[in-house]
């Protein structure tokens, strides 16, 4: 362990004295040797290896000895002991905002309370309120922590995590304290959900980032308030964490909190291997543990930090172990698509079917956007929830798509519309004809009503990628992140036949799917399947799901020129044509 970690540990133990009702000098003996552990510039490890832990201040036999028993242990009976003295459910208490230990011991002695949910049951009730020290006031506001705790206790979509993130990340760098400032962690990284969000900082005054941070419009709640880090509640109920560094470390310390963990260790081995340190606070010179200044080998940027590793920089988005560092060790890094790469969308819906706009006016953003094509593929008939198209009316669809593509080149607009269908996978046949596919410009087949059985879900894409119609598979899993487990599908198999047949693979980016999951596409591209980023828009602002779905194929590896919908409308018709043609 650490000197954060064993501090972390000796702070809760004082938290839990304090809970059993020990006397104030002890536990406040144990907080403040966590403080003075945090406090240390020498590495924890080396002063218990050379037996000087007596000669820090404040720090007594007792405290000594536990120290030392979790530094070279990992942990320490006296804890353990401690804590399983303590009913589960107070020391879960304790994790709601605006609750110490103190609050916590009269609630458990004065009502009996032992839980989360018994506290939640008794404020409901009003029987809070009615204690000594707490009062209506307190009650609402242990009822919002409660509330609050739900909600972060679980993920984020990616893309509320985003939402949330940017105009933050952007008023700090706007921030005069602030020298350099990023966005770090999974969100960085591009996870499709985010635990919680992780700011880094440089500056020469922390304590004004702190304030500044802490001190935004919205904040729901201030978890943790420290002179270089801050933890707080989000709208929406995102945690967010700010760490402050000197800019000298930012580079190591934004590689570090971007992770991933596994990533991080690997690099970390790396650099000793090569005699280095790699750590929050940098790279150094020394075989051991440090971040003395003048052992620190200089690097400006995350970019030299990697080259001092002899690795091509890595993207944040590929940092999660997955043989990213061997590839980088042989400069054999591909160029990641940009989303600025894409030129149009093959999945969209319109309000001819459950979209919200009118082929004119999508047509309109699309080309406000600056892009060449949008495919409108309306859900075939039955998906009858969603006012699926029959056979006369997707004809008559084609034909009004084709007149607007008429107007637009007329008033010299290049963008263009693309006749489609996203036609439903049934159990034994596609919705559609093959004659009436046959007329579209673009087909997306996708299974809306699965199966339970595995085997027949795999069958019945698989006949579908055999269809020559049939341009792609839409939302192969059926998933929706944080609310629907993926239906049981055999991807490796479907893969394959998308290879055989020349069938394409959607990656939607609708912020709940981001399906195909980054995972797959390096098999899909070892095989040579080509993918399509699609938003599968029902509003135009759905477009910007594109950004997204970019940024997702970046984590699955892929390149421009993997992605078909990064071609000019030219190039991609050619491609539109291929597999009718085989
Ligand atoms: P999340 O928040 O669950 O979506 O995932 P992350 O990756 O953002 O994780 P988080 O917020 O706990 O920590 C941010 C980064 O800090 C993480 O990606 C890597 C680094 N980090 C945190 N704990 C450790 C650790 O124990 N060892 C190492 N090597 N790195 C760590
Ligand atoms: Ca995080
Ligand atoms: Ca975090
Ligand atoms: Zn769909």
């Amino acid at each position: 362990m650490d000197k954060d970690q064993v501090a972390a540990v000796l702070q809760e133990i004082g938290v839990l004295l304090e809970l059993k009702g020990e006397n104030p000098f002890k536990t406040r003996a144990y907080a403040n040797a966590a403080r003075t552990l945090e406090g240390l510039t020498e590495p924890l490890e080396a002063i218990v290896a050379a037996d000087r832990l007596g000669e820090i201040k404040g720090i007594g036999e007792a405290l000594q000895q536990k120290i030392q028993e979790l530094v070279t242990t990992g942990r320490l009976k006296y804890h353990a002991d401690l804590k399983a003295s303590l009913p589960a459910g107070l020391i879960d208490m304790l994790s709601v905002s605006g609750l110490g230990p103190k609050k916590v011991k009269a609630l458990h002695e004065q009502l009996g309370i032992d839980s989360i949910d018994a506290l939640e049951a008794a404020c409901k009730e009003g029987r809070v309120a009615g204690l000594p020290g707490f009062g209506a006031k307190s009650q609402a506001k242990i009822l919002e922590g409660i509330q609050f705790r739900r909600q972060y206790a679980s993920r984020h979509l990616l893309s509320t995590a985003l939402a949330a993130a940017e105009p933050i990340a952007e008023a700090l760098r706007e921030h005069p304290a602030v020298i350099r400032c990023s966005i770090a962690g999974s969100l960085r990284r591009w996870r499709e959900t985010i635990g919680d969000v992780d700011f880094l900082a440089s500056s020469k005054i922390p304590s004004a980032v702190i304030d500044f941070f802490t001190s935004q419009e919205g904040i729901l709640s201030v978890l943790a308030k420290g002179e270089t880090k801050a933890s707080v509640i989000l709208p929406g109920g995102i945690q967010a964490d700010l760490r402050v560094v000197s800019d000298v470390e930012f580079p190591s310390a934004l590689a570090y909190f971007t992770g991933s963990k596994e990533h991080n260790i690997v690099m970390r081995q790396r650099a000793i291997q090569r005699g280095l340190r790699l750590n929050e606070y940098g790279l150094f010179r020394s075989q051991e543990e440090t971040r003395d200044p003048a052992l620190r080998v200089t690097c400006r940027t995350e970019e030299e930090i990697y080259e001092a590793l002899e690795l091509d920089f890595i993207p944040p988005e590929l940092r999660e172990d997955r043989g990213e560092i061997e590839v980088a060790e042989k400069g054999a890094l591909p160029r990641l698509i940009e989303w600025t790469d894409l030129r149009g969308s093959l999945h969209n819906h319109s309000n001819w079917s459950d979209g919200r706009h009118s082929l004119e006016d999508i047509a309109a953003h699309a080309g406000e956007l600056g892009l060449e094509y949008w495919a409108i593929t309306d859900h075939s008939k039955s998906s009858f929830q969603a006012n699926g198209l029959d056979a006369a009316r997707l004809r008559r669809q084609i034909g009004e798509i084709a007149d607007l593509n008429r107007q637009l080149e007329d008033v010299g607009n290049e963008v263009r519309l693309l006749a489609g269908t996203e036609v439903d996978i049934l159990k034994e046949r596609l919705d559609f004809d093959d004659d009436l596919l046959a007329e579209l410009d673009v087909v997306v087949a996708s299974l809306h009503v699965a199966g339970s059985d595995e085997a027949d879900n795999t069958r019945r894409l698989i006949r579908a990628a055999n269809n020559p119609q049939v341009h792609m598979l839409g939302h192969l899993t059926g998933r929706l992140l944080l609310e629907r487990e993926p239906y049981k599908v055999d991807i490796r198999a479907v893969i394959e036949a998308c290879a055989e047949t020349g069938t394409w693979l959607e990656l939607n980016c609708n912020p709940y799917r981001l399906d195909l999951d980054w995972r797959w596409w390096s098999f899909a591209k070892e095989k040579g399947v080509k993918c399509v980023i699609n938003p599968d828009a029902h509003r135009r602002e759905h477009a910007g799901f594109l950004r997204l779905g970019a940024g997702v194929a970046r984590k699955g590896w892929l390149t421009k020129a993997d992605v078909l919908n990064a071609l000019p409308l030219a190039k991609l018709q050619k491609e539109l044509a291929r597999k009718r043609s085989l």
